[in-house]
């Protein structure tokens, strides 16, 4: 395998296939940032897989210069586990839609957070099925009219970083197609943390649910309507930045920083490193138009990694015990046949 050390750039991660999304998808925005930040990590593109379910998002791994497999519907998190466990050298990201990735293969996904395998997550969210047109998805609202849905979807949403965090995934975020600089930035944090990544990208389906994030993204108001998480930090907003958010128990509140009989010491700061998820699932409760909707890293702690666990394991029990095929074929009921005569 080459290490070369080359100093790549955007260009060498694109690959000569035709990009078939619609006009103004969300998904060439998402495409491009991580075009962009992989030549930043400086990994031979050799060293590199992008394994995919099924869906217009999951098509990604066709567009990218590296190796890659566009697998099979919501079973990405399983093969790409494998792949890693049995390549631990190689760097691995999962390419997954809302329905791909929380239907069918929301078992899957789980599994792979809970046991923090070196992965690197990425779930393309636009609260719809884009690729079989326009059925709801989990992540759709309450009471939304699709083709699945005409009088009204009955189903409750999913959170997907509610999900992440309740399986304990290690590094959790969110960020948003429209948002490229803050796109760029949590991609990289991703890619650089040692075990499973899982990012949510808000990602906008210009033919089956346009405008699905339009109430806070709109570049018009996106200050006002979102707030952008940082370590250590309070979780401050607004166009004048004159908000933020306290934390009565549990609970958030919006505080006007104005207000003469607000403590600063009351605000609540951001902490991603906190090994217990609770708050950081009380941000992800946050919705508009109540609250600002939190961007950017929502947890990022260590934890002992599944693969190289995998590994130490395989490794203690070859010096226990040398391997030896000719004992493994005698050992139990086997038996020996023998000739006539
Ligand atoms: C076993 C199986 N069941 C159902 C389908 C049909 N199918 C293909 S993609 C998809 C959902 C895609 O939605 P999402 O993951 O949100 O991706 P998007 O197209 O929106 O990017 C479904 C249900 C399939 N291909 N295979
Ligand atoms: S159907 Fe929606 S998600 Fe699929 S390529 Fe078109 S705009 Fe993108």
């Amino acid at each position: 395998m080459s290490t070369t050390a080359v100093k790549l750039t955007r260009k060498d991660m694109v690959s000569d296939q035709e990009v078939r999304w619609c006009p103004g998808c969300g998904d060439y925005a998402i495409l491009s940032q991580i075009q962009r930040a992989l030549p930043e990590l400086g990994i031979p593109r050799e060293n590199i897989v992008f394994v995919s379910g099924i869906g217009c998002s999951s098509r990604l791994p066709y567009y990218m210069s590296t190796y890659g497999f566009h697998s099979i519907h919501g079973r990405a998190p399983t093969l790409a586990s494998g792949l890693k466990m049995a390549r631990p050298d190689l760097h691995v990201w999962v390419i997954t839609g809302d329905g791909d990735g929380l239907s069918i293969g929301a078992n899957h996904l789980l599994h792979a957070m809970r046991r923090n395998v070196d992965l690197k997550i990425i779930l393309f969210n636009n609260q719809i099925y884009g690729l079989t047109k326009g059925q709801y998805s989990p992540t759709s609202e309450f009471g939304k009219k699709t083709k699945s849905s005409p009088y009204g979807n009955i189903d409750h949403p999913i959170r997907p970083l509610s999900v992440a965090l309740a399986a304990e995934a290690t590094f959790v975020a969110r960020t948003i197609d429209r948002d490229t600089k803050h796109m760029q930035q949590v991609l990289l944090r991703a890619a650089r943390h040692h075990g499973t990544a899982f990012v949510e990208v808000y990602q906008n389906c210009v033919i089956f649910n346009d405008g699905a994030f339009d109430e806070f993204a709109d570049k018009a108001w996106r200050t006002e309507r979102t707030v952008l998480l940082e370590h250590g930090q309070p979780l401050v907003f607004g166009a004048q930045r004159d908000k933020a958010i306290r934390a009565s128990g549990v609970r958030p509140e919006v505080v006007r920083l104005d207000d003469p009989a607000l403590r600063r010491e009351e605000l609540l700061v951001h902490d991603e490193q906190r090994e217990d998820p609770t708050l950081a699932m009380m941000l992800d409760r946050m919705t508009s138009p109540e609250f600002p909707v939190p961007l950017g890293v929502f947890r990022s702690v260590q934890r002992p990694v599944y693969d190289e666990l995998m590994e130490q394991q395989i490794r203690q029990a070859r010096l226990r015990q040398p391997p030896d095929l000719d004992a493994i074929f005698r050992e139990g009921d086997s038996w020996e046949i023998k000739r006539e005569g």
